[in-house]
Parts: C-alpha cells; structure tokens; sequence
C-alpha cells in the first residue's frame, strides 16, 4: 500500500479530521487516483472504527469524529471522482437512508458513484419516511429508487417502502434497489427488490445494467 494511504487509515480510525483533509491533498497531488484512496485507506478506517465500535472500545463521540473525517476526505475527492467518469445521462434516481436510520456515509459513496455513472441523483438525506421516497418518486418521474439502511431494525423500512409503491399503483414504473451492511440478496428478494449491491461501485454497475434492461424490454 501506499504509506500515505496507510497514513490516513489511521488518521480516519482516530478522526483526526485535521490530518485527513491534509493527507487527502497530499495523496492527490502525488497523483494517488481517488478509487484508491476510498478503497484502501478511507472504507478500511471506517471498517476498523466499525469493529472497535462492536468490541465497545469506540463510542458515538469517536465515531461521529471518524464520520466527519471521512466527509472532509469525501467533499475533496467527489468532483474529481466524477471528474474523470463518462457523464451520460442514464436516468433519475431518488436515493435516501430509511426511516430511523441515520448513517449516510455509504449511501453518500451511492449516490456520488451513480451520479459518476451519469445518472441525475436526488439524494433525499438520511431518516426518509416511505411517504417522503414515493412523493419524490412521484414529482421526478424518477427511474430508480435506491434504499439505503445500515441497522437491522430499520431493513424492514425497506419492504415498507415497497409495500406504499405498490400501494400507490407505481412499482410497476419504478426500479427499486436496495443495500446497507445489513442487506443481503435474499433480503432483497424476499422484499420484492429488483436489486441489490453490496459496494457503491456495484450499485452503480447495477443500476446502469437495470436500467438498460429495463429500456430494452
Ligand atoms: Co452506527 N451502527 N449506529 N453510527 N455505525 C453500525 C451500522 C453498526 C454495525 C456498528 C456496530 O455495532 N458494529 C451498528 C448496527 C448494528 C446492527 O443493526 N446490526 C450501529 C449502531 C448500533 C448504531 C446506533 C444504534 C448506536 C447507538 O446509538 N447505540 C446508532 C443509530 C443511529 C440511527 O441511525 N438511528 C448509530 C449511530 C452512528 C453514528 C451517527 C455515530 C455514525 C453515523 C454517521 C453518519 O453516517 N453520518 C455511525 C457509524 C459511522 C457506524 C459505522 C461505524 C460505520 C458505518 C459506515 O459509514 N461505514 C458502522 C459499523 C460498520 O459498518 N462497520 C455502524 C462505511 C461505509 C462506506 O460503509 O455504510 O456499509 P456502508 O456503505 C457501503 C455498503 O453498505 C453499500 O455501499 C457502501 C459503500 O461501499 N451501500 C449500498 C450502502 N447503501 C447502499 C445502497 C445501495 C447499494 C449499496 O443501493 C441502493
């Protein structure tokens, strides 16, 4: 790896925000591309800060300040990573964090990966209501819904949220995806998705093929 990439790992583990910002410029202008810097030094702090959360040795305070280092790192790279992607317009997706739910980090990662793919994104934030996802849907036409939800108590405001766009006579329109540490295929399936990712680039992958089927049928 590359030390400067090992340098911030660590900087995010201990959110130092400070350190992060500096790195990130640091890194880029040692021509360090953005996709490396979210894969191998940004996602794998956050991985580590998730584990100590879990062995109870990180509590909210040193997480949020992890959280807020990793968006420093995020607000730099986003018009770079988009930068070098093709800008095609693809289609519109409305993506939020379910209701309850307030982690965006990864959903943030979604939303600037998809709008790299070319797709106009409107990103509805975090805690969304299914009422709040079907309006929006509604008003932009949109191609996708994209779901994001972190904690195994708010998955289930996934399936709702499908239920009221089914409800409202517009699932047939609409392509749902879903996705969140805790969401897996099966889950997917079982909540009538017509898809799932596991990572930001796979979403976009994803969504890009759904759509093109979807104009093909
Ligand atoms: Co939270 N939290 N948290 N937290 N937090 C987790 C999720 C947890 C696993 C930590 C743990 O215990 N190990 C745990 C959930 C346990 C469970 O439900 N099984 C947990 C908990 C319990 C909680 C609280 C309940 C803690 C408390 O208050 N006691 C609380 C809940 C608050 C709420 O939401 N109502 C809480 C609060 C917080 C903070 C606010 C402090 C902060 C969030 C800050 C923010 O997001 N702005 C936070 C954080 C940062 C985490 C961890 C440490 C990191 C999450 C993260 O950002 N990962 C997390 C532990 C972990 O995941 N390792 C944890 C990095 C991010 C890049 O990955 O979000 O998985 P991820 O996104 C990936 C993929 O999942 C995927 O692509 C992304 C990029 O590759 N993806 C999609 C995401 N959405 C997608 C949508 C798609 C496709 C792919 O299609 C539409």
């Amino acid at each position: 790896m590359v030390p400067i990439l090992n340098d911030m790992c660590q900087a995010v583990i201990e959110g130092n925000v400070i350190a992060v910002k500096e790195l990130t410029e640091k890194a880029l202008a040692q021509g360090v591309p953005p996709g490396s810097i979210f894969r191998e030094a940004l996602i794998p702090g956050m991985d580590e800060v998730g584990r100590r959360m879990e062995a109870e040795e990180y509590f909210i305070p040193e997480v949020l300040l992890s959280a807020q280092a990793m968006k420093t790192a995020t607000e730099i790279l986003k018009p770079l990573a988009l930068e070098s992607q093709a800008t095609r317009p693809l289609g519109r997706v409305v993506i939020g964090t379910v209701q309850g739910d307030l982690h965006d980090i990864g959903k943030n990662l979604v939303a600037m990966m998809l709008e790299g793919k070319g797709f106009e994104v409107i990103d509805l934030g975090t805690n969304v209501p299914p009422a709040q996802f079907i309006a929006k849907v509604k008003d932009t036409k949109a191609d996708i819904l994209a779901l994001s939800a972190l904690l195994t108590t708010t998955m289930q405001k996934m399936d709702e949220t499908i239920q009221a766009l089914q409800d409202d006579d517009c699932r047939g329109d609409t392509i749902v995806m879903v996705g969140g540490a805790p969401v897996n295929q099966e889950f997917a399936e079982r909540i009538g998705a017509d898809g799932f990712a596991a990572d930001a680039g796979g979403a976009a992958r994803l969504a890009e093929e759904l759509v093109t089927r979807r104009i093909g049928a």
